[in-house]
């Protein structure tokens, strides 16, 4: 398997998932801060390798693409299935998981996503900070009494919020205003799986150019 990712992007939540359940895989870097991307190490269009232009990407034994990291990452668990890290198929559990990916794919990451847009009028950023903290706060009164999204165990879904409030080392979400929020982020941040993938893009970030974002600070 070879997983397309990006340092920093969301395609950690899968590096990780991988390294949580030591599965063997290859990390291709494509540098998704220059256009058009590029797979850091033989310059090639990363275009050519994923139509769709963006991370994460898996390159399955078999040849074929999977792309969509809600899938990727149950994808991933699924190959160990006795792993905690996502509940069986069929189950109301997995599907509350699922319900997760779904809520921080398209209601958290597209929102941060559009409030670093350089062109983005700062009138259609100001909504755009008005819904994620409404998110923001509805995810802080979930972790008020259990420590992961869906209660006492770390799943992929867990994952893929950590790195979207995450974005260490470059910049930083001000959490202030969500403690269960920033005491999820401190015991996510403890796990070796992320300790790792800091290790490994350590090197790539020195190769790729990060735009200059201003601070967010979701109210
Ligand atoms: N629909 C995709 C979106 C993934 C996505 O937004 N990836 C970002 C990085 S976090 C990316 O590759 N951005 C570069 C681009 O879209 O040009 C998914 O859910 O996997």
């Amino acid at each position: 398997m070879i997983l397309y990712a990006s340092p920093l992007a969301c395609s950690g939540a899968a590096q990780m998932i991988l390294l949580e359940l030591g599965l063997p895989h290859d990390v291709e870097f494509v540098d998704i801060y220059v256009q058009p991307h590029v797979v850091i190490d033989d310059k090639g269009l990363f275009v050519g390798v994923n139509p769709k232009n963006s991370v994460p990407a898996l390159r399955l034994d078999s040849g074929e693409l999977l792309t969509e990291i809600g899938v990727i990452l149950q994808y991933i668990a699924d190959l160990q299935p006795n792993s905690r890290l996502l509940p069986k198929t069929g189950s109301l559990a997995r599907y509350r998981v699922m319900e997760w990916l779904s809520y921080v794919g398209s209601d958290v990451h597209k929102t941060i996503g559009s409030l670093f847009h350089p062109h983005m009028p700062e009138a259609a950023k100001e909504i755009h900070r008005q819904n994620l903290n409404r998110r923001l706060t509805y995810i802080e009164q979930r972790l008020a009494d259990q420590p992961y999204l869906t209660g006492e165990t770390f799943t992929v879904a867990d994952a893929y919020l950590f790195v979207m409030i995450g974005w260490e080392p470059y910049f930083k979400f001000d959490l202030t205003p969500y403690p269960n929020l920033t005491k999820f982020h401190e015991r996510v941040a403890l796990r070796s799986s992320y300790m790792r993938v800091r290790q490994i893009i350590a090197p790539v970030l020195e190769h790729v150019k990060l735009p200059v974002f201003p601070r967010v600070e979701p109210r």
